[in-house]
């Protein structure tokens, strides 16, 4: 169960962040909503949340998920990928220093939160634009230690890859279509988003609810027959910034 969440209000600047999506300019008013409901949603699923202030100068900030990975036993402090988001990862160390020991990537690893799925003890970690085999690696090391296993998976599209595969519970992953015959998760039970919905790709397993984006009938079906609760919220925004609903929280 997860008792804890750390979020950040995005910032007036949020729209200057980093972006390969066409959708738009994106508006700060329904940003601030949409961030607001995300928050209600958690905080109806019995997490306490922590919200943090817009960090000066780093538009994406609030996508907290990035800069750290967090399990039962420690916090690992991320070296981001993107060089514009690089120094993010600073201000979560006091943070998280309250709840866990802290470990490190460290140069030349970068690593970003958005390319690491952790289920139960195994930890997929996806080799990426932001993430590289050293920082994959040392994670690996540092998780070792505590009696977790790791597999690499490359991300060929997507940003990271939790934009494309996520847990749902039990043994099973939802994912897009470009995931679907992968060797590295063949042994999971895999539920396929259909190609015109691959946003809905990135949901959030909760305390046994499943958050999931608006404007994706398919895929909602399909999470409305695991016989779990199953909650939408509207990430319209976020997505006009490559980002979703894992992005936003840093949950333990
Ligand atoms: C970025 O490009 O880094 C942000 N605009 C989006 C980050 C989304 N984070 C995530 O998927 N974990």
């Amino acid at each position: 169960m997860f008792t804890h969440a750390i979020l950040r209000q995005p910032g007036p600047d949020f729209a200057q962040g980093l972006t390969t999506s066409l959708l738009g300019t994106p508006d700060y008013g329904r940003m601030l909503e949409q961030h607001h409901a995300y928050a209600q949603a958690l905080t109806s699923l019995g997490l306490q949340i922590e919200m943090l202030e817009p960090l000066p100068d780093f538009p994406d900030a609030y996508f907290v998920e990035d800069v750290a990975v967090v399990t039962k036993e420690l916090s690992v402090i991320t070296r981001p990928g993107a060089e514009a988001r690089r120094g993010e990862e600073f201000s979560m160390i006091p943070v998280l220093a309250r709840h866990r020991p802290l470990a490190h990537i460290t140069d030349p690893g970068t690593l970003d939160g958005g390319d690491v799925l952790i289920v139960d003890r195994t930890v997929l970690i996806g080799l990426s634009n932001r993430t590289n085999v050293a920082g994959a690696s040392q994670l690996g090391s540092i998780l070792s230690i505590h009696g977790y296993q790791t597999r690499t998976v490359p991300v060929a599209e997507g940003l990271h890859f939790k934009s494309s595969v996520t847990w749902v519970g039990g043994n099973t992953l939802l994912m897009s279509e470009a995931f679907a015959e992968r060797a590295e998760l063949a042994d999971f039970n895999r539920i396929v988003v259909d190609s015109d919905e691959d946003y809905a790709s990135n949901t959030l397993l909760v305390n046994g609810t499943i958050l999931t984006p608006a404007g994706f009938p398919k895929t909602l079906r399909k999470l409305r027959g695991l016989d779990v609760p199953v909650v939408v919220l509207d990430t319209s925004e976020a997505r006009k910034m490559d980002g979703g609903l894992t992005c936003m929280s840093l949950r333990f």
